[in-house]
């Protein structure tokens, strides 16, 4: 890790001074021994004004004698900004942002009576002389934040170290949307929230903190948007206009004020360039897109074979099956009971020739026990986490007494990833870290003295705590990789910290059966989506308490379009399968996995998307008309990956709802009625509907409805076509599925092009990459023609339709390579 951070006027240091971390665990330690002089006065202090500048490479170090502040160019679209009171700043490293994206950018630094001035070819940095006020514009000098106080720190806390402050100002238009999953309205204006992961059972709306701490938001302000991205692992906090309407802040309670400015004009630009700092999910196993059965907990081994069956012969598509901690041997990870699972490898192997996955639930909690190999390993490395005085970290969870692997230690981390070399063997194929927070019974979390080694810089448990779940998946991660070889490991995590993207995806926590919930999910899981965490879901159905029929149903409806689509449901709660409401709901249930399958191959192309262009899948309206007020407050309907919007119904009884579809050409996705947008229409919600609407000119691909992934060889794939006189261009990704090979460029990306004229309909193909389809061809449904076909020439070659209805549908089969296809009037 570098640590060449220069410091820009040596001579005004009279002492090195200790990195400011470690300053604070002596002082924790003399805090915990003498309680009574912990507190010290609070001392205040802001930048003075800048009076020297220096540059670096792209580094720009301005100061005003004492402190100082660093102003590195990132990108043409991203510059970075930390301050250090005393002029020494932290080392350089950051477990969000592995590394800066090394791209070659041009700026320059300009001066002059007023200010320093360091621009790109698409933003300038402005510090302003006569107060150090840090304001960014974009290349037609609109400004697009500005500083409403000079950074600020408080010195002396009782912990050593700062509390350090930056301030904003808040303009009367603006809108701010991000920061994770709070669960409150999609537009954060005027909201005042902390990042602190907790364990947050059967949490409340507007309950905050949850159990992620994700502190990057974006700010939308007359049709300009930019985000900020406080890259800072202690305790946060974000106050967007609650405390003074012109103001937005962003404080921690420690570590350095360090964020980023990362400009748009669009609210796809701002999150593209979060995901260039934080990495995207890689590509998950097809499966894992499939629908996923979960809760608190099928055992013994025959229920788990029940609940597989009762898939099976109730012709419900499922991937995944979850043992949740009941499989263990009394909550030790790593262990199997032998009580209600005597052979794990032979009822693995069973699921799986039946074409379920197991993902089983491991928990940071490792039991005190000497006769436990995990603890007494743990134990002799000194792997387990330990207080200030160097007394281990103890505390209650479900096995008992346990302490907690420290897996901000790199050496433990990979420990930590050998563990599940059993499990792999057994026949594992994905694994749930919960409670990793850290939750502990009783006090909630650990103590703040906690120490922790932090990759080499080391810190107490206040810089540890939000990055400490992400840490441990990442181990677990990482360790899956290695030992599942060139197969794609699949991981779920509670907790998390910007960045647990690269390693996971993530489910909402223990929400409960309400309608208001539902509601609450639909808006969490955009949230997430917007912060850099796609690949995410709820627990369907509700963690606590019991849906009826009905909830349940519109639940799955909305999962088909989550992510990640698991249901799951606490061990005191009843029987919670598809399945378990009887009629009507069961079939219609089962229409809607069916449609999760149908529409795999488009998941898997908007995930392609995510991971190599750092879209996200779920987008709420806003993302795509930012310029229209009234989107800054809609956040039931979104678009799933590009073309699809969907519009979960979020209310009991409800007949019929309004969505708004932004401008352009909407198909009905069940009707088929072609739907002018830019406005909101009135939907007929009858139980079996959601309203699901296709963006006009898009190609849509089908897989065969399977009961789960790779059931049988597909032989064809079905296109759905959506005629527009308009150009579209649509996108799919193939590829094994599986492995790792897209990294070495093995996949096939398609590009499809949809044009068309009042007597002629253009469909042009596209193909590149390494990978072969093993299907030979597509079976066309095309949908919307304003007239009816008298000739369909594919590749210079005549064919027939297959079906002409009424309803403007026509359908043929050709070989899946075409590269033009015309359908004449
Ligand atoms: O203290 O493993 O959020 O999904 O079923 C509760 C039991 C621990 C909390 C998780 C939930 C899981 C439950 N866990």
């Amino acid at each position: 890790m570098e640590s060449n951070v220069p410091n820009p006027n040596p001579e005004l240091l009279t002492a090195k001074l200790l990195e400011a971390d470690e300053l604070m665990e002596d002082e924790e330690f003399h805090h915990l021994n003498n309680p009574a002089d912990g507190i010290k006065p609070i001392v205040k202090k802001y930048l003075g004004t800048p009076n020297h500048a220096e540059q670096l490479g792209n580094k720009f170090y301005f100061t005003d004698g004492d402190a100082s502040v660093e102003v590195v160019v990132v990108s043409s679209e991203i510059i970075r900004i930390r301050l250090a009171p005393h002029s020494v700043f932290l080392d350089d490293f950051s477990y969000a942002v592995p590394k800066l994206p090394g791209k070659r950018v041009e700026f320059t630094l300009f001066e002059d009576e007023k200010e320093y001035r360091v621009s790109t070819s698409a933003i300038n940095c402005h510090i302003r002389k006569a107060d150090f006020f840090i304001s960014f514009s974009d290349k037609d000098s609109t400004v697009t934040s500005c500083d409403a106080a000079p950074m600020h720190w408080e010195e002396n806390t009782q912990f050593g170290g700062y509390y350090v402050f930056c301030t904003k100002t808040c303009a009367e238009q603006e809108s701010i949307f991000g920061l994770g999953d709070k669960a409150t309205e999609l537009n954060l204006r005027g909201k005042r929230l902390t990042n602190w992961n907790t364990d947050a059972y059967s949490f409340g709306f507007n309950q905050d903190p949850l159990y992620r701490a994700i502190p990057f938001y974006i700010s939308v302000n007359q049709g300009i948007a930019h985000g900020i991205f406080f890259d800072n692992t202690f305790k946060a906090h974000f106050d967007f206009g609650a405390e003074d309407v012109t103001k937005t802040s962003f404080w921690a309670d420690g570590g350095e004020l360090q964020y980023y400015y990362i400009h748009g004009p669009h609210m796809m630009d701002v999150v593209k360039n979060y995901h260039l700092l934080t990495g995207t999910h890689p590509m998950p196993p097809l499966w894992a897109l499939g629908y996923h059965q979960c809760r608190w907990s099928y055992y013994p081994e025959n229920k788990v074979k029940v609940i597989a069956n009762g898939f099976r012969q109730n012709r419900i598509p499922c991937d995944g099956i979850y043992l949740d901690i009941d499989y263990m041997d009394g909550y030790r990870c790593f262990t199997w009971s032998p009580k209600y699972f005597p052979n794990p490898k032979k009822m693995i192997a069973e699921l799986a020739s039946a074409g379920f996955k197991t993902v089983v639930i491991i928990d940071p909690g490792i039991r005190v026990d000497d006769n436990y190999w995990v603890f007494k390993e743990g134990k002799e490395k000194r792997y387990f986490c330990r207080r200030s005085d160097d007394y281990f970290m103890e505390g209650h969870v479900w096995p008992g007494r346990c302490q907690f692997p420290d897996f901000t230690n790199p050496e433990v981390r990979e420990w930590w990833g050998d563990l599940f070399d059993d499990l792999v063997e057994t026949g594992v194929a994905g694994v749930w870290n919960d409670m990793n927070e850290p939750a502990v019974f009783g006090s909630g979390t650990f103590p703040d003295d906690v120490r922790h080694q932090y990759d080499g810089f080391r810190g107490s448990h206040r810089k540890a705590h939000n990055v400490y779940g992400m840490q441990m998946v990442r181990a677990t991660y990482e360790g899956l990789r290695k030992q599942m070889k060139n197969k794609r490991p699949f991981t779920i995590t509670r907790a998390g910290y910007a960045g647990v993207q690269r390693y996971s995806s993530v489910w909402t926590g223990d929400n409960v059966a309400s309608w208001e919930h539902l509601k609450l999910g639909n808006i969490q899981l955009q949230r997430l989506s917007m912060s850099g965490i796609s690949f995410c879901g709820t627990d369907i159905g509700g963690f606590s308490g019991e849906p009826d029929g009905e909830l349940f149903t519109r639940w799955i409806q909305m999962g088909t379009f989550s992510p990640f689509m698991r249901a799951h449901s606490a061990g005191d709660t009843k029987e919670r399968e598809p399945w378990s409401f009887g009629e009507p709901y069961t079939s219609i249930n089962r229409t809607f996995i069916e449609l999760r399958y149908r529409l795999l191959p488009y998941l898997y192309s908007a995930f392609w998307e995510h991971h190599r262009y750092g879209f996200p899948i779920l987008r709420p309206v806003v993302m795509q008309e930012q310029d229209i007020m009234a989107n800054h407050f809609r956040q039931d309907e979104f678009t799933y990956g590009d073309k699809i919007l969907i519009c979960p119904v979020l209310e009991s009884g409800q007949q019929s709802r309004k969505v708004y579809l932004p401008k352009g050409k909407w198909y009905n996705w069940w009707s088929l009625e072609l739907v002018e947008g830019g406005q909101e229409v009135v939907v007929q919600t009858p139980l079996d509907i959601i309203p699901i609407f296709v963006k006009a000119g898009s190609v849509i691909p089908e897989y065969p409805v399977m009961q789960y992934i790779n059931e049988r060889e597909i032989d064809e794939v079905k296109l759905n076509i959506f005629y527009s006189d308009y150009e579209v261009n649509s996108f799919v990704f193939e590829d094994y599925g599986e492995t790792f090979a897209y990294e070495q460029d093995i996949y096939l990306e398609k590009k499809f092009v949809v044009k068309g004229t009042a007597d002629k309909l253009t469909i042009q193909q596209s193909l590149e990459g390494l990978y072969t389809p093993r299907y030979d061809g597509y079976h066309i449904k095309v949908n919307g023609l304003p007239f009816m076909p008298a000739r369909v020439v594919a590749d210079g070659i005549n064919i027939a339709t297959i079906t002409s209805n009424p309803d403007k549908t026509y359908e043929f089969k050709f070989s899946k390579n075409f590269k033009q296809i015309e359908i004449f009037k």
